[in-house]
C-alpha cells in the first residue's frame, strides 16, 4: 500500500500487483492448461545456467536466445550447456518427455522451487515455451539495462500447444514504408504473443518496396515515393533476407505479397510496357483504391509476374508466395480470373503455394493445390471463401471489423480509418474463428492474420498504438482453446501485460475496457 498526501490528509491507495505474474495461468494467449503450484515459486540465482537438448543445435540457438534476453536485465551470465541427463536446476530446454498432445508448436512447462524445465518435440515448440517463460518473469526481465530483480517465477505445469497452426500479423511497407529495424522490432513484438507468421505487403500503388533485379526501376522509380509523397524506400534482396532470417530465428515466417492484378500503380508508372495503353502513369501518393491493373491482355505482363515471383520465390524459404488479388475494380471480371488462372500456375512452378485475399476464391478462379484465401470482408458468409472452401482451399480470416490493425479504435483516435468501423479491445477480441463463416468450418481454418495497412501509420510509434493491445487478443484466438474463451478473464491477464510493455517502449493504447496495471 502506497500513502499519497491528498488535499484531505493521506489517502491510502492499493498498491499495483506485484511485479511477478500471480499464477503460471496467468498469460497471453491464454494456455490449453495449467495447473498451479500454489506457494511454489523458482527464483533465478545468479550463477543460474541455460541447459539445452545435447546434440540438438536448434535447441541450443534457443537457449541462446532465452539467455540473451535474460542477460540485458538480470546481468547474469547464464552460461548455454548440453543438458545432464535429468537437470536439477536453472532452465532447461529439452526435446524429451513431454506430454504427447503439445504436438508440433507446443511445449510442456513445469517450474519447481529448483528448476524451469521446458519440454517439447520441436525447437519451435520450445521458442514458445521460452515466450511463455518470459511473461511468467516480471516486466522488468524485458529491461535493456540490469535491473535489480528479484526473478521470480510462479510455479506449477502449463502443457500447451496452438488452437490454429497459422497465427499472423501483416505490415503494410507499401502505403508507407518502414525500414528494417522496425520490422524487426515488430517480429520481437509479435512473437511474444505466439505469432508465427509476418505477411509483409511489399507492393502498392504507392510504392514497390523490394528490389527485382530484372525490373530494377520498380523498386528505385517506383520505390521512390508513399503517401503524402514521402521518399519512400525498398529493401535490398540482403535487406529481405535479413528480415527472412531474423524472423526465422524467432519462429516467424515471412509471407511476401506481391499485389495483382489491381494495386499496381507503383508497377505500372515504372515499367510503360506493362500499360495497355504503353503509356506510364505518374506516381501515386494518394489512398484511392481500385484504379490500377496489370493488363490482362499482353504477353509481356506474364513475363513481368514469372520473373518477379521467381526472384521473390528464391529469396523467400517460406511455403506461401501471396499474390493479393484484391479490390480488382478497374480488372473486368473476366479478365480477373483469366489473370490468375496463369498467375497461378506461376505461383506453384516456384515450388510455393499460393496466397491470396478472399475474391480469388470465386468460381472462375480454378483452385490451386494448397491455397489459401484471405477473407478480409465484413459480413459473416461469402460465396467465393465458401467456394473455395469446397475445393479445398483453406482460409486464414482477417474480419476488417474486427482484426483490422488500422481500424481506429473510436472516434477520438488520432491514427487510422473506420471504413469497417470503431474497433475496440473487445470487439477485437469477441469473435470465434472455428465458427465465423458460414459454410466454413473449424477443419478449413488454417488461422487468423491481423492486417496493419499504414496509409496513416507512419511511425514505430504509430504502428505500436495500433497494434497494442489488439493483435494479442488476435493472437490468443488463434492460440488459445475455445474452450479458455472469457473476455472477462482475458481482459484481466491482458491488463497485466502493461508494465511489460511500458518497460518495452510500447506506447499503446489506454482503452477504458481493460484494468490496466
Ligand atoms: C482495404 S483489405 C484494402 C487495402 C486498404 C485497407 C485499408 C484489402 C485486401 N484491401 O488496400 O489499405 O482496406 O483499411
Amino acid at each position: 500500500v502506497l500513502l499519497l498526501a491528498g488535499g484531505t490528509g493521506l489517502v491510502a491507495v492499493t498498491s499495483a500487483p506485484p511485479a511477478s505474474a500471480a499464477s503460471i495461468a496467468d498469460i497471453v494467449p491464454a494456455p490449453a492448461s495449467a495447473q498451479p503450484s500454489a506457494g511454489v515459486t523458482y527464483t533465478l540465482p545468479s550463477g543460474a545456467g541455460v541447459f539445452t537438448q545435447a546434440g540438438s543445435a536448434a535447441a541450443a540457438d534457443v537457449g541462446a536466445y532465452l539467455a540473451a534476453l535474460l542477460r540485458r536485465s538480470t546481468g547474469y551470465a547464464l552460461p548455454v550447456s548440453p543438458a545432464p541427463s535429468s537437470p536439477s536446476s536453472g532452465i532447461s530446454l529439452l526435446l524429451t518427455g513431454a506430454d504427447p498432445a503439445v504436438g508440433a508448436q507446443g511445449y510442456q512447462l513445469d517450474v519447481t522451487a529448483t528448476s524451469v524445465i521446458i519440454r517439447a518435440q520441436t525447437a519451435n515448440g520450445l521458442f514458445n515455451g521460452v515466450q511463455t517463460l518470459r511473461q511468467l518473469l516480471p516486466a522488468d526481465v524485458e529491461s535493456t539495462t540490469v535491473r535489480p530483480g528479484p526473478w521470480v517465477v510462479p510455479g506449477g505445469r502449463v502443457v500447451d500447444h496452438p488452437r490454429f497452426a497459422y497465427r499472423g500479423a501483416m505490415l503494410d511497407v507499401a502505403r508507407h514504408f518502414h525500414p528494417v529495424a522496425t520490422v524487426k522490432q515488430y517480429i520481437d513484438r509479435i512473437a511474444l504473443y505466439k505469432i508465427n507468421y509476418l505477411h509483409l505487403h511489399l507492393s502498392d500503388d504507392q510504392g514497390w518496396r523490394i528490389v527485382i533485379d530484372g525490373w530494377p526501376r520498380l523498386a528505385t522509380y517506383g520505390g521512390s515515393t508513399q503517401v503524402g509523397g514521402g521518399a519512400g524506400g525498398y529493401y535490398t534482396k540482403a535487406q529481405y533476407q535479413d528480415i527472412v532470417a531474423y524472423a526465422a530465428q524467432r519462429y516467424v515466417t515471412i509471407v511476401p505479397e506481391i499485389d495483382m492484378p489491381g494495386h499496381t500503380n507503383a508497377a505500372l508508372a515504372s515499367y510503360a510496357e506493362l500499360n495497355c495503353d504503353g503509356v506510364a502513369p505518374p506516381l501515386y501518393t494518394g489512398t484511392n483504391v481500385g484504379f490500377s491493373s496489370l493488363c490482362t491482355t499482353k504477353e509481356n505482363t506474364y513475363t513481368f509476374v514469372a520473373n518477379v515471383l521467381t526472384e521473390l520465390a528464391a529469396i523467400t524459404p517460406g511455403p506461401y508466395l501471396h499474390i493479393g488479388g484484391d479490390e480488382a475494380s478497374s480488372t473486368p471480371a473476366a479478365q480477373y480470373a483469366a489473370f490468375m488462372n496463369r498467375v497461378q500456375p506461376l505461383v506453384t512452378g516456384t515450388g510455393k503455394t499460393v496466397m491470396g485475399w478472399h475474391q480469388m476464391g470465386m468460381s472462375a478462379v480454378n483452385h490451386s493445390p494448397g491455397r489459401v484465401v484471405q477473407y478480409w470482408g465484413t459480413t459473416t458468409s461469402d460465396s467465393a471463401v465458401t467456394t473455395a472452401v469446397s475445393r479445398g482451399a483453406k482460409v486464414v480470416l482477417s474480419p476488417a471489423n474486427k482484426a483490422y490493425l488500422d481500424m481506429k479504435y473510436n472516434s477520438s483516435t488520432p491514427l487510422g480509418l473506420n471504413w469497417a468501423g470503431y474497433i475496440e479491445v473487445q470487439t477485437a477480441y469477441e469473435w470465434n474463428p472455428g465458427a465465423y463463416l458460414g459454410g466454413v468450418p473449424e477443419s478449413a481454418v488454417l488461422g487468423v492474420e491481423a492486417p496493419l495497412w499504414t496509409e496513416t501509420i507512419v511511425t514505430e510509434d504509430h504502428i505500436e498504438y495500433m497494434a497494442f493491445p489488439r493483435l494479442p487478443a488476435i493472437a490468443e484466438l488463434g492460440w488459445s482453446p475455445w474452450s479458455t474463451h472469457d473476455w472477462n478473464a482475458f481482459r484481466v491477464r491482458l491488463g497485466a501485460q502493461a508494465p511489460r510493455w511500458t518497460v518495452m517502449g510500447i506506447g499503446f493504447y489506454r482503452s477504458t475496457q481493460v484494468p490496466w496495471s
